[in-house]
């Protein structure tokens, strides 16, 4: 069945960036945070992703009431920008307090910011009439694997997921699995692990998954299985498509512009599903390259999207009952050729 989805698009502020890299600062003049959003329905995109600090900058030295003006603020500003708060996630690896990570941190005053945090978190989501609140784990991890009791660190995850779900009875979680970056081995590297946690916890209705198809990558798996296994649970609340040329640091490219066919694979399994059928939105989480130059630069952003699009239409337009033909003789070298001439059009 071809799905017949008019997709949505969502990005995070993030991804209008100056361009400093690990070994380099900025190379292109900051573009207002504030003056973003504007620009969010132009390039064709409705949905907002949001770290707790896009929406509150310093929250942590804010006052309870400042944080709640700022949140209406925000929330009015996307009202008439007729945008959508997609997520709202907390920043737990940019503080000195989140050095070892939050949650599985082996200091109990950081483990209690962490949580102090995600509540904040959840006010300023709810602040937003957003209900999505993604974990990406960042520093929940290791740099050496002696450092943390790792399965008193689940433990400790399981239990943030717990009380989470009881702080705010409306909320969901989506976890954004990553296999490492920041740290060299993150726990939850892979969806397995994620949807494991979800059935563990009191309301696993509410504890989904994210999917950045460069973490899958990361991870040397296929992105499109990762899509499906969450599929198959009924938990793939959203994705962060993207790019990934191999196991190096983590690239963000744009989505396609390394593995086109696994792209082309990434929306066969989205289509096929009927994903966005429920409102889930195509997120990107793409990075421009430092040679860029201007500000704002936003082409990463539109030609990633259209990149979509256009394999959406190669998706629809594919004989679907000619691949099963070949599935069923099992003729796989037939399929293949049949899906690469696909792919280079006539
Ligand atoms: C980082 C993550 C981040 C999340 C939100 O790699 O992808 O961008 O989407 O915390
Ligand atoms: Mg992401």
């Amino acid at each position: 069945m071809i799905s017949p989805v008019n997709y949505r698009f969502s990005f995070g502020p993030w991804n209008i960036g100056e361009g400093a890299d690990p070994f380099g600062p900025e190379v292109r003049s900051a573009f207002p945070h504030e003056e973003k959003f504007a620009l969010y329905r132009p390039l064709g995109f409705e949905g907002v992703q949001f770290h707790d600090d896009d929406v509150v900058p310093g929250l942590d030295d804010l006052s309870p009431s400042e944080v709640t003006t700022k949140t209406s603020e925000v929330k009015a500003m996307l009202d008439n920008q007729g945008l959508v708060p997609e997520f709202v996630a907390p920043r737990l690896w940019f503080d000195k307090r989140t050095v070892d990570g939050g949650y599985t941190s082996n200091s109990a005053s950081d483990r209690e910011y962490a949580w102090d945090r995600t509540k904040q978190c959840i006010d300023i989501a709810r602040g937003l009439d957003c209900k999505a609140i993604v974990l990406w784990f960042a520093r929940e991890g290791s740099y050496i694997r002696e450092a943390k009791d790792a399965k008193l660190a689940y433990e400790r995850l399981l239990g943030v997921i717990n009380s989470m779900l009881e702080y705010n009875e409306d909320i969901e979680i989506w976890i954004e699995p990553k296999p490492n970056e920041p740290t060299d081995q993150a726990y939850v590297p892979t969806i397995g692990p994620t949807i494991a946690l979800a059935y563990a916890s009191d309301d696993h209705t509410r504890v989904k998954g994210l999917i950045e198809s460069a973490h899958a990558s990361l991870a040397g798996l296929d992105p499109s299985d990762e899509m499906a296994f969450a599929l198959a649970h009924d938990k793939l609340a959203s994705v962060h498509l993207n790019d990934q040329n191999g196991l190096k640091y983590d690239q963000d490219k744009n989505f396609g512009s390394s593995n086109l066919r696994s792209a082309f694979n990434q929306i066969s399994v989205l289509e096929s599903a009927g994903y966005g059928t429920q409102g889930e939105f195509i997120g990107l989480d793409v990075k421009a390259m430092r040679t860029q130059t201007g500000s704002p630069v936003t082409e990463h952003l539109t030609n990633s999207r259209k990149i979509f699009l256009r394999l959406v239409e190669k998706y629809r337009a594919l004989d679907h009952a000619k691949v099963e033909q070949f599935r069923e003789a099992r003729d796989y070298e037939a399929l293949e050729f049949f899906i690469i001439e696909h792919l280079l059009g006539s």
